[in-house]
């Protein structure tokens, strides 16, 4: 394409003044070009910047490669990014605008292939990508410097610890302002321009300044670190580096590949611990999940027939309604049949578990490492023998039909049983949890927030293809309601329901407008029962008045947030109840219920909590 000589005026023009960034190693040359562009930043300091080998001139930030006379206008760092992204199968941009941050903005909308996806605020935006990235594998979120990013960051370290590849793009200030220290807002005042960059570091797993010098290898770098790690990325753009084009190419890393001999090996040592083993068992993990091996881990334990239980944050990754689940391993502090089973069995066979303290009854679970298989992203343990280099794709594959058919005796899982109350009764635990658990259908996304109503819904039993989802590692509380919103935009075929607390929801509330701004329909539950129930429970003073919060009439929310045309209603009976989800089934509209229950109705497991308070912390 020739472009014509007014988009390359436009092109230099939109071009801020700069200078010499600090990380650029390129020497600054010097040239006598005298054009001016429309808003009268001069081609010569604008020239600074260029990289090395980059001719001055009309074309200069317009083409790297003129062909039979043809000018071709190359990305620029941001584009090249975005069509990366894009790549990738990320279509969504979460987050809120801002100066620094419009080069990135503006091209995620000039993106015909792209949405941006505006939040109310910055964490909600990063909780709404991760519950985007726990449907489709990873997200994007976009916020400015400094303001935008910190408060990100919060739900970016939830994505660490929940193991959800995030690509952060922030927006910087130009580098000539860098360089010139100047007091510019959204800094400290102090000319430090790389402080936000330093606090990321923790809660990502690589992160990069971009330059158009740096680009192509760092975003492949980048990339790669993310699906590698299954864990965020940080990718901070000067405004100047993002639009100025990209210079040299990079290709993609290769995914990582298992060593045949490793692989061969811990096949070997996994088939003959299994089939040595009279009672076995399979305890699948999140990662399974965030792999994407559902499909490979499915196929592994149907071939073998092998009974399997999960944990709380693994809950729902593999299908629950197979036959061989034997139902929720918590610990001594739930299902004690099936805590006697997983660990009376000879072998337990985890796929990518981790032994958190809420996955294990609080460290009550007792699984022995030497009678114990754990099939990592990357590695494989046998007892106490690691072999590296082993991806778990192709170990569950390997494995698959060569393990014996197994009949183990084991429970079968239970759920919740019938609700038990009359209509006209108030809504007790006994009824709530098991009505909830009745409403699902095949294929429901569930999320669930930190708190009572999740430690309730963690023991239903999920139709087939459904989903559940909580923030068992991190549990910062508000999570819920962004991310089933960014579920559901993931999943828009896909019927959401959202089960929150009163105090969580009022931390992040007004997301729900988000649902209907884009045309999505979830079935909302506000767990009504005035206060910070969990922490009642495992505070010294139940009645400390640090648990107590302001009352709001939850139900009037979607009103007032724009949801037009919604089924809300607030319940306090049984019957209502029924009434309202009978309801909800049939109707062609978000819905939204406050479910108003008696101050101290906490689910099972929150009341177990409660009784073992003395070991809890331990
Ligand atoms: C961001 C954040 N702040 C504070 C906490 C501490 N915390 C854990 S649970 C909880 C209360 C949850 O209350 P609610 O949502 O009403 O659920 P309930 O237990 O009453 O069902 C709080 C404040 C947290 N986990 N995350
Ligand atoms: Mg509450």
């Amino acid at each position: 394409m020739k472009p014509a000589p007014s988009l390359v005026l436009s092109l230099l023009a939109s071009r801020p003044k700069s200078a010499k960034p600090l990380w650029d190693n390129s020497s600054t040359r010097s040239h006598n070009a005298t054009f001016t562009s429309r808003r009268g930043l001069s081609l010569q300091e604008d020239v600074a910047l260029l990289p090395k080998g980059v001719t001055v001139g009309l074309s200069a930030y317009v083409t790297q490669s003129i062909h039979k006379g043809e000018l071709t206008m190359s990305k620029t760092v941001i584009e090249h990014v975005l069509s990366r992204l894009r790549n990738l199968g990320i279509k969504d941009v979460f987050g809120v605008a801002g100066d620094f941050a419009f080069p990135i903005d503006d091209a995620v909308i000039a993106n015909k292939d792209m949405r941006w996806i505006g939040s109310c605020n910055e964490l909600n935006a990063a909780y709404a990508a991760d519950g985007y990235a726990r449907i489709h594998g990873m997200a994007a979120l976009c916020t400015t410097y400094g303001v935008g990013e910190l408060s990100a960051i919060n739900g970016v370290a939830g994505s660490f610890a929940e193991q959800l590849p995030i690509f952060q793009l922030v927006g910087m200030p130009a580098s000539r302002t860098q360089v010139a220290r100047r007091l510019i807002h959204h800094t400290l005042g102090n000319g430090e321009f790389e402080l936000f960059y330093k606090m990321a570091e923790p809660v990502v797993c690589a992160r990069a300044i971009m330059t158009p010098e740096n680009c192509a290898a760092e975003t492949e770098r980048l990339i790669a670190a993310a699906l590698y790690h299954r864990r965020p990325v940080y990718m901070a753009f000067p405004t100047d580096h993002a639009t100025a084009p990209i210079v040299g190419s990079a290709q993609p890393l290769a995914d990582p590949k298992s060593d045949p001999h490793a692989l061969e090996a811990a096949v070997k040592a996994v088939v003959a611990a299994i089939e040595d083993a009279n009672t076995a068992c399979v305890v699948p993990g999140m990662l399974v999940s965030r792999i994407g091996l559902n499909a490979e881990a499915t196929h592994f334990v149907k071939s073998s027939n092998l009974p399997f239980a999960t944990m709380f944050a693994d809950k729902g990754v593999l299908d629950e309604s197979l036959p061989n689940y034997v139902g929720m391993y918590d610990g001594k502090l739930m299902n004690e049949e099936i805590r006697a089973f997983v660990e009376g069995c000879d072998l337990v066979l985890g796929i990518g578990a981790v032994l958190t303290d809420f996955n294990t009854g609080s460290f009550t679970a007792r699984i022995d490492r030497s009678t114990s298989v754990n099939i990592s992203h990357h590695s494989v343990r046998v007892g106490e023998a690691v072999y590296s280099n082993v991806e778990m794709k192709d170990m569950l594959v390997a494995l698959t039909g060569k393990v014996s058919q197994r009949n183990v005796k084991a429970p079968k899982a239970r759920g919740l049983g019938k609700p038990v109350g009359a209509p006209r009764d108030k809504i007790t635990v006994q009824y709530l949890y098991p009505r909830w658990e009745a409403m699902l259908r095949e294929g429901d996304i569930v999320v669930a927030e930190t708190g009572t109503s999740s430690m309730g819904m963690g023991f239903a039993n999920m139709p087939k293809g459904s989903t559940f989802h909580n923030q068992t590692l991190w549990g910062s509380i508000g999570w819920a309601t962004p991310a089933s919103f960014g579920a559901a935009l993931a999943a828009p075929d896909r019927r959401v329901i959202l089960i929150t607390g009163d105090g969580s929801h009022q931390m992040t509330a007004q997301e729900i407008s988000q649902f209907h701004r884009f045309g999505l329909k979830p079935i909302i539950f506000v767990l009504n029962n005035d206060g910070y129930l969990i922490e009642r429970l495992l505070c010294k003073d139940p009645e400390s008045y640090y648990n107590d919060i302001a009352k709001w009439d939850y139900h009037k929310l979607p009103e007032v947030l724009g949801c037009d045309g919604w089924l809300t209603a607030c319940v306090t009976t049984c019957g209502e109840l029924d009434a309202i989800i009978k309801k909800a089934d049939s109707c062609d509209s978000g819905v939204y219920v406050e479910v108003i229950t008696d101050r101290y109705a906490a689910s099972a497991l929150s009341q177990k909590l409660h009784d073992s308070i003395d070991t809890l912390y331990i």
